[in-house]
């Protein structure tokens, strides 16, 4: 499928979804949401992807936001509303992927920026990298999840600070609130990206997705039911033959190779 918006690259273990608007520092307008969406459907499609890694075109940005020039000709609360439903939506289905999802945050991910970020699994941030919810300086507020994804990240009054004041934080800021789990220079951050895909695809596949899954699903629970979800995870694990493999390879000192079986 061609795209205008995005780029879409699969190699050994890994795809990359690269948001490609550099001109406009990678803004997300519906068009790109849309491809978005067109390449989730093309990536799900495949049987063997490994993980997914989502990067922004150029030097300086990940994704600056919703595009302000679309966002200002909204017509009505209803249109607005559907917009951030939308969007929403899409960065649910990102986050619920059965396969690990990597952001590769190269420098700016502000707004619908951060709020794609915040859907993904693990981040990668290069030293560049400054993460904000501007929202506010446009009289808004966000809408593609992050009053709600950031908050369970950083806790209450954090949230409220970032979104409240707009303020940028930068990479490293963003790695001690537990927002980025590493921070590289901007030259390595794809090579280590496709490296962190390329270890998590050679894992079991199957325990990997409840592991993301009883995680994801867990934090929205109390402790008593996340942890009945978990033994019983653990348990369907004891069906697969790549648990056995995993035994069977550690009492013979030797690699797995998981199957996804
Ligand atoms: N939308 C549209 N165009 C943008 C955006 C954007 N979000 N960000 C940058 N651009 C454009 C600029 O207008 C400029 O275009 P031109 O060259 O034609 O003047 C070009 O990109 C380069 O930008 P700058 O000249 O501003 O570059 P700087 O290096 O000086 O600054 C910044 C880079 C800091 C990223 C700056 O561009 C900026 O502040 N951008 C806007 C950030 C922002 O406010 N983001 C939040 C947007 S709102 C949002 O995300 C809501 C999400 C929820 C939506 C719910 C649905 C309704």
């Amino acid at each position: 499928m061609e795209f205008n918006q995005i780029t879409l690259e699969m190699g050994d273990g890994w795809t990359l979804l690269t948001i490609n608007r550099p001109t406009v520092m990678n803004a997300l307008n519906q068009e790109t949401l849309r491809e978005i969406e067109q390449a989730l459907d093309q990536v799900e499609a495949q049987k063997k992807t490994g993980a997914l890694i989502l990067a922004g075109a150029g030097e300086k940005a990940f994704v600056a936001g919703a595009d302000i020039s679309e966002l200002r000709q909204l017509q009505s609360a209803s249109d607005a509303e559907r917009l951030a439903s939308w969007g929403q939506r899409l960065f649910s289905r990102l986050e619920e992927m059965p396969i690990p999802v990597i952001m590769a945050v190269n420098g700016y991910a502000l707004g619908g920026g951060f709020e794609l970020a915040l859907s993904g699994d693990i981040l990668l941030a290069s030293e560049r990298a400054q993460f904000g919810l501007p929202e506010i300086h446009l009289g808004v507020m966000p809408g593609y999840g992050g009053t709600q994804r950031l908050v369970r990240l950083v806790g209450k009054n954090t949230a409220k600070y970032y979104a409240m004041t707009g303020e940028r934080m930068d990479a490293d800021t963003a790695l001690q609130l537990g927002i980025v789990q590493k921070v590289v220079p901007s030259a390595d951050l794809l090579q280590e990206a496709k490296g962190l895909a390329a270890q998590l695809t050679a894992q079991a596949p199957i325990a990997l997705r409840y592991i993301k899954q009883t995680i994801n699903q867990g934090i929205e629970t109390d402790l008593r039911t996340g942890l009945q979800l978990e033994a019983s995870s653990f348990g369907l694990l004891f069906h697969t033959q790549d648990r056995m493999e995993g035994m069977n390879a550690f009492l013979e000192k030797r690699k797995p190779s998981f199957r996804g079986e």
